[in-house]
Parts: structure tokens; sequence; C-alpha cells
């Protein structure tokens, strides 16, 4: 049995969706462990929940986006740090735990590493986005061997210690998605509504061949949505807000497809394997995370990046794709099994 503690991401408290994508990570991951028989203690700031893990929350202010600064920027910290509280509480604690295991994508939990004398396992939740960050991960991942984990290679490629990374895929509670065989004639698009995300390709598309998208995710950026109702006043769009997993798998289950329409490098692509697990296609841009899971052909389309009518050519060939094999290969790839498998597989490697 192990006494694992999690560090998350200081950027929101876990259920606000802000950390998006590694909320979903952390959430899961407690869970399969916990289910595992080890003791799972997760540290988040306040106004967190997870359902049956015992979650310390931790006061202060939260840190600002890292994909929102730019590269040339020096590392900021908030006044009372929340990613600083965070940590200062899991130096006083760490005597009662095997192994750290760190979500957030920060330069400081990386500085520490050296003065922690529990093991600390960094899941990188992104791609390489900031020299200063990417100079620190570098030290530990030379210094602290093995101690690096990533969700795909190609995101490991970002990094100038690409052949350090732990490949640790991700993964989901597949019986919380259903598999659907008869959708309607409508689409999905599912993330953050931000401009990485490039959600103005997806309407675009709709647009193109007049099938209405539903859109699914956190209204991160007001005046980014509304500039893409402006510039597609016409197009089929429905925004359909941030849902819970059980409502989301619901709905993206009755699509024919899930466009995912990235114009930055997706570590992952947590919407690729629920798109899968409810046996919906994925038609995707053949960049980051996404163009590693969708078998081409298969289970979907990858097409050429940025290239809107490559998107609806995808769309047009869509009755090639089998929706059972989509839901198999979740089923084969991306269960929380296979997850834990690989994970524990991790931690046990670093006590
Ligand atoms: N930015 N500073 C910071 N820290 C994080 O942990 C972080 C982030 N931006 C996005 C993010 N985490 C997650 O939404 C993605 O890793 C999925």
């Amino acid at each position: 049995m192990l006494k694992l503690l999690f560090i998350s991401t200081p950027v929101g408290p876990l259920g606000s969706g802000v950390g998006g994508g590694v909320e979903l990570s952390l959430k899961n991951l407690a869970i399969e462990m916990n289910r595992r028989g080890h003791q799972v203690t997760v540290v988040a700031p306040e106004g967190s929940n997870l359902p049956h893990i015992p979650v310390r929350e931790i006061p202060g202010t939260c840190q600002r986006m890292a994909q929102t600064e730019r590269r040339e920027n020096s590392i900021t910290l908030p006044e009372n740090s929340v990613l600083a509280n965070m940590w200062d509480y899991g130096r006083t604690v760490q005597g009662d735990y095997d192994l750290i295991v760190n979500f957030a994508y920060d330069w400081l939990p990386f500085y520490l590493t050296p003065f922690f004398s529990c093991p600390i396992a960094h899941l990188i939740s992104m791609g390489s986005m900031h020299p200063a960050l990417d100079q620190m991960m570098t030290q530990v991942a030379h210094n602290f061997q093995g101690t690096i984990g990533v969700h795909t290679q190609v995101q490991a490629d970002t990094f100038p210690f690409a052949n350090l990374c732990r490949i640790l895929g991700n993964g989901l509670d597949l019986s919380q998605y259903h598999f659907c065989s008869h959708p309607g004639n409508k689409m999905a698009w599912v993330g953050r509504i931000a401009p990485e995300k490039a959600l103005e390709d997806g309407v675009a598309a709709a647009q193109l061949t007049g099938i209405p998208l539903k859109i699914f995710g956190k209204m991160q950026d007001e005046s980014y949505w509304q500039k893409i109702c402006q510039d597609y006043p016409n197009a089929p769009v429905e925004y359909r807000g941030f849902l819970s997993t059980l409502e989301l798998q619901k709905e993206l289950g009755h699509c024919r497809a899930l466009l995912v329409t990235p114009r930055w490098l997706e570590a992952f692509g947590n919407v690729v394997i629920e798109a899968l697990a409810c046996g919906v296609p994925v038609i995707a841009y053949r960049r980051g995370g996404p163009a590693e899971i969708i078998r081409d052909g298969e289970t979907g389309f990858l097409v050429e990046p940025d290239n809107v009518r490559a998107l609806v050519a995808g769309i047009k060939r869509l009755e090639e794709i089998s929706r059972s094999r989509c839901r198999q290969q979740a089923e084969q790839e991306y269960s929380l099994k296979a997850l834990g498998d690989r994970f524990e597989e991790w931690f046990r490697a670093l006590i």
C-alpha cells in the first residue's frame, strides 16, 4: 500500500474546469489508486472538491495560466501564492508519505525538488512553453532521473530532456461513458473556449457543412467567443456550457463526430478519449497528442493542421468509421485499469 500526496495545479480549484485536462487526470488517478488500496491525499486550492477523496484545501491567490504568459517573461508568484502555500504544506507533511506527485505546470515545484526528502514525481501536463521553466525541468530530469512523466511522445519531444521522460498516456473511468450507436445529425467541439484551441475552425466547418455544432467547455475567454460569433453570425452552432462528465458524455454520444482543432500542441487530448469512449469518431488536426491517439481511417481522421477544408473532407467520410471500433480502442488503451498499471509501475520505480 502506497501513501501518496497529490499536489494539484494552482490555477484554480478542482472541479472548476480552470485546470482543464489536468483536473480530470488528477481525479481519475486518485480514484484508481484508491481503488487499488493505496492511500491518496490531495492538496488543492480552497473551493476544490473530489468525490470520496480527502482534499486538503489551501488558501491563497491562484497562479496565472502558463499559456497566457509570454515566453520571455520572468517567472512570477502573486502575493500569498496558493502554489507556494500548497508546497509549504507539502513540506510539513512529507514525512507521512511515500511519494509526492506534482500536477502543477509551474517553476516552483521543480525548483523545490532538491529541498524535499520525500521523492517527487512530476506529471507534466503541457508541451514546452517557457525557457525558465524548461531549464528548471531539465535540471530535475537530469538530477532526479525517471521522475518526469508526460502524456505523449510528441509532448516529450518539445522538451530538451525528451529522452528522460516516461510516456504515460492518460485514461478515463469508462463506466461513466455510454456507447451510442445511432447519433443525430450534429457534431461536437469540446474544450476550454480559448484562442489556443481554435474553436473558430470548428465553427467554420459547421458553416461549410451546415451540420449543427454543439460546443462544450469552460468559457475562459469571453471576448474570443464574442469575436467568433461576430465572424460567423449564421453558423449553426450552440454553446452548451461546461457540463459534468455525466451530462457531457450523454450529449457527446449523440454526435456524429468530435472536431479537434488545436492551434497549439495539445499534450494529450482528454476530449479525444472521451469521444472514443462514447463511440464517437474524432476528426483532428494532425498535431500533438490527438495525432498519437487517433487511428487514422479507423477511429477517426487526422487532417492537415489549420485547414478547415480538410476538416470538411473528413466529415464527409464519417460513414467509413465504425463507432464500436472507437469504443473498443478506448477500452483497450485508455481504461482506468490501463492507466493505473502505467502509473503504479512509475510510482513504484521512484520509491
Ligand atoms: N498554468 N501556471 C499554470 N499551472 C498549471 O498547472 C496549469 C497552467 N495552465 C493550464 C493547466 N495547468 C492545465 O489546464 C493544463 O495542463 C491541462
